[in-house]
């Protein structure tokens, strides 16, 4: 059993067919969490799973999970997933790969006609990106028990849909209950989305870290006023506090090198009117960081220099803390499996730190975790020319399928 290989062309053909809905004209996915373009590559995920032999639930966050039975239905699944939904200028890899290169294992277990100890299930999150919704990871973390049902259910995107509209419109809003069920273990393979396996010239990182990440919310407000007749000495102009304080987001991150990570990634001006002086500004600010407190001095010194800005141009400044999960270790003993099938299948490696934040974070609170990492080309992610090579795919879905079987076939 130990040396079943995975099908390299069977699962970049399903990486290629998942990456159509929602193709863009760059070659990249724009497939956002609870569209119909959400729904038509969860109905593709559900047919190939049932084509499989699995049983498919759904729970009432539409988190999807695709049972293949074990010789012991009573022991706890052998999990392995991630997310469908993309960015808005997404690629066809990050989350469509932990996905389908789970269900590749599935299908080579069928292939080799092995039955394994422990049921194994693939899992599908809803909501990972936290992009048309807000904060990511929702479905795994309703899963966890760290969001309320009632919290995710009714947030709201930028057009005021909400979050259960939108699961009931495209018909995901199942019957299973969320969460309250036991994993022996949960592996997620994922695109690196940074450069290090490539600069490494590795097709496998072993991730033993997640870091973690604070994101806020910040509304400057000024005064809206005449862009002609206002005196520039007196004018309380919120766009220009806000553009000093976004600056300071960004030296926050260069003063705590070397693995801070800080990014202001939305920016709403009001009236954004050519000739209004603006007078307010919302802002969001993604922190991240390896080590906890480091991740709170980064905070704290945002909050303590954008206060000193406000206060010197005489402006009001309101922040939220809007979203936080700490630095997260990975299971010593899934980091071995992981480790172990690298070895076996002879693909190099290297231990890494998850600069991202994946559906693992919230499994890594639950049960036994570990994360495989490939390759993705110039480290590019989160844009629409993320690619990744057919040989680094299978190479990390090798290594899923012995973490997994490890796991799944001890007596
Ligand atoms: O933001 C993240 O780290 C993940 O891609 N949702
Ligand atoms: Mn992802
Ligand atoms: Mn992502």
């Amino acid at each position: 059993m130990r040396n079943i290989k995975t099908d390299m062309n069977r699962l970049w053909d399903s990486l290629m067919e998942m990456g159509s809905l929602g193709e863009t004209d760059k070659g990249g996915v724009n497939r956002l969490t609870l569209t119909d373009l959400d729904r038509q590559s969860r109905d593709l995920f559900k047919r190939w799973c049932e084509e499989a032999g699995c049983t498919v639930t759904v729970d009432g966050v539409g988190n999807m999970f695709a049972r293949r039975p074990g010789r012991d239905p009573n022991r706890k699944p052998v999990v392995s997933g991630s997310h469908l939904d993309t960015q808005p200028t997404g690629g066809k890899f990050d989350g469509a790969y932990g996905v389908l290169g789970a269900l590749e294992v599935v299908r080579t277990l069928n292939d080799a006609g092995v039955e394994t100890e422990a049921p194994i299930e693939v899992a599908v999150w809803t909501n990972e990106e936290g992009s048309r919704f807000s904060p990511a990871m929702m479905g795994s973390g309703a899963f966890a028990g760290v969001f309320g049902l009632d919290e995710v259910m009714t947030k709201q995107d930028s057009d005021g849909t909400s979050f259960g509209e939108a699961l009931s419109a495209i018909g995901y809003d199942g019957e299973a209950a969320v969460g309250n069920r036991e994993f022996d273990s949960y592996f997620e393979a994922h695109i690196e989305q940074g450069p290090k396996l490539e600069a490494a010239g590795l097709p496998v990182g072993i991730v033993t870290d997640a870091q973690g990440q604070r994101w806020l919310e910040v509304t400057v407000t000024g005064v809206e006023s005449h862009a002609g007749p206002t005196p520039m000495e007196i004018r309380k102009d919120a766009l220009v506090g806000a553009s000093r304080m976004i600056h300071l987001v960004n030296q926050v991150g260069m003063n705590n090198l070397p693995n801070a990570c800080a990014t202001c990634g939305v920016i709403e001006s009001f009236p954004n009117s050519r000739n209004v002086i603006p007078g307010r500004v919302f802002f969001t600010i993604d922190f991240r960081h390896p080590n906890d407190a480091i991740l709170a001095k980064m905070d704290h010194e945002f909050k303590q220099g954008a206060a000193e800005i406000a206060e010197e141009i005489g402006l009001e400044l309101d922040i939220k803390d809007f979203w936080y999960f700490p630095p997260t270790p990975f299971d010593a003993d899934c980091v071995d499996a992981v480790r172990k099938g690298a070895e076996l299948h002879g693909h190099g490696s290297m231990d890494i730190i998850s600069g991202a934040g994946h559906d693992a974070v919230y499994m890594a609170g639950l049960c036994p975790t570990g994360m495989i990492f490939v390759p993705c080309e110039n480290g590019i992610s989160h844009n629409e020319l993320e690619r990744a090579s057919k040989e680094d795919l299978s190479a990390g879905c090798d290594v899923l399928l012995h973490a997994m079987l490890d796991r799944a076939t001890r007596t």
